[in-house]
C-alpha cells in the first residue's frame, strides 16, 4: 500500500449507530431518509418495528451502518417485552447511538429507559435528534432543546425532521464526526442486512396496520411462503400468509367480500415492485395461528 492510500484507508470512517427512541418518534422514517431507500415500514401507530434492521448510509469518506431497532416502552405483554429485548440488544454492537426523540409529543416513560440504558454504557457517544420539528413552534422546541441538555450529555442535540428532510445533512456531519476511522463494512451497492423476502413481509405487514385498527396490526404476522421467478412474463411470484391470532381478526383482515385483503395486497405488491424493480404476482392467505404472541415458540417461528 502506498502512502497515499493508507492515509486515505486510515481517514475512512465507518461505524455501526444504534437508532434507539420511543415508539413512534420517527426512527424508520429517518432511517429510510438517512439509506436513500425504503428498507424499514413506518406507521401512524406505534410499534411498527418489530427487528433489527441495518440500513447502510454511504458518503464521501464514510459508511455509517444504522441499526433500525422497536421503540422502547414498558409492557406487560410477552411479544412486546421480546421486541424490547431486540432494542437493546442492538446496543452492544454500537459505537455510536442515534437517539430520536419526537419533538412534539415527549414521552417521558420511554425516555427515561433510554436515559439509563445510556448512562450504562459510558464511552458510547450519543447524538439526539429531536425529530418533527415542523410539528412545533420555536419556543417550544428552544424549550425542548434545554430540557434536553440538562438529561443528558449528548456530544450534539439537532433539530430535525424526517418527512420534510430538514437538517439531515448536519446530522450526518455530527455522526461522522464521532465515528470511528475503519474500513467500509458493507460493498458500495449495500443498502440493509436483511433479505429481500424479510423486506416484503414487512411492506405486507405495513399494509395491515395502515388499514386494520384496534388489537389487528398488533396481532398481526407475515411470512413468506413462496417466492419464485413466476417464468409467465418474467415476474415474480410471491405467496405470503398473514396470522392472525383469532377468527374475528381473520374476517376483519379478509373484509366484505375479501375486499380488505384485495386492498392490502395492491398496495403491497406497488411498494414490492418498486423495491424489487420487477412485476410481481402476491397472492395473500390469512391464517389463525391462536394467541401466537403468547407462545414464544411460535413468536420464534414467525421471525420473532
Ligand atoms: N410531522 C412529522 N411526522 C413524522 C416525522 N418523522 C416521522 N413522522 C411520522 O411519525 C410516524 C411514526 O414514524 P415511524 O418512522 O414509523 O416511527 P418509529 O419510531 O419507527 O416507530 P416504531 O417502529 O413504532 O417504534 C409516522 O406517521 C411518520 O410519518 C417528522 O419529522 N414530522
Ligand atoms: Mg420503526
Amino acid at each position: 500500500m502506498t502512502e497515499e492510500q493508507e492515509n486515505r484507508q486510515q481517514k475512512f470512517k465507518s461505524g455501526f449507530t444504534v437508532i434507539s427512541g420511543a415508539p413512534n418518534a420517527g426512527k424508520s422514517t429517518l432511517l429510510n431518509l438517512l439509506v436513500g431507500e425504503k428498507i424499514s415500514i413506518t406507521s401512524a401507530k406505534p410499534q411498527t418495528t418489530r427487528n433489527r434492521i441495518a440500513g447502510i448510509a454511504h458518503g464521501p469518506g464514510f459508511q455509517i451502518v444504522f441499526l433500525d431497532t422497536p421503540g422502547v416502552h414498558k409492557s406487560e405483554r410477552n411479544f412486546n417485552r421480546r421486541i424490547v429485548d431486540v432494542a437493546w440488544d442492538a446496543f452492544d454492537e454500537a459505537d455510536l447511538v442515534l437517539m430520536i426523540a419526537d419533538a412534539a409529543r415527549p414521552d417521558s416513560a420511554s425516555e427515561s429507559l433510554i436515559m439509563e440504558k445510556l448512562r450504562d454504557k459510558t464511552g458510547i457517544p450519543a447524538v439526539l435528534a429531536l425529530n418533527k420539528i415542523d410539528l412545533v413552534e420555536k419556543p417550544k422546541l428552544l424549550e425542548q432543546i434545554d430540557r434536553w441538555s440538562k438529561k443528558y450529555e449528548f456530544a450534539e442535540i439537532i433539530p430535525v425532521s424526517a418527512t420534510q428532510g430538514i437538517q439531515i445533512p448536519e446530522l450526518v456531519d455530527a455522526m461522522t464526526g464521532l465515528l470511528p476511522e475503519g474500513p467500509p463494512y458493507f460493498p458500495e451497492d449495500a443498502i440493509t442486512d436483511m433479505p429481500e423476502r424479510f423486506i416484503v413481509a414487512e411492506m405486507i405487514r405495513e399494509k395491515v396496520f395502515e388499514n386494520t385498527g384496534q388489537e389487528v396490526p398488533y396481532s398481526t404476522a407475515v411470512t413468506i411462503e413462496d417466492f419464485s421467478e413466476d417464468g409467465k412474463n418474467g415476474r415474480i411470484s410471491i405467496h405470503a400468509a398473514i396470522h392472525v391470532e383469532r377468527n374475528s381478526q381473520k374476517g376483519i383482515v379478509i373484509g366484505r367480500h375479501g375486499q380488505m385483503l384485495k386492498s392490502i395486497g395492491t398496495a403491497a405488491r406497488h411498494d414490492i415492485e418498486r423495491l424489487l424493480g420487477i412485476g410481481v404476482f402476491l397472492k395473500l392467505f390469512v391464517r389463525v395461528e391462536k394467541n401466537w404472541s403468547k407462545n414464544p415458540k411460535v413468536i420464534k417461528k414467525l421471525g420473532y
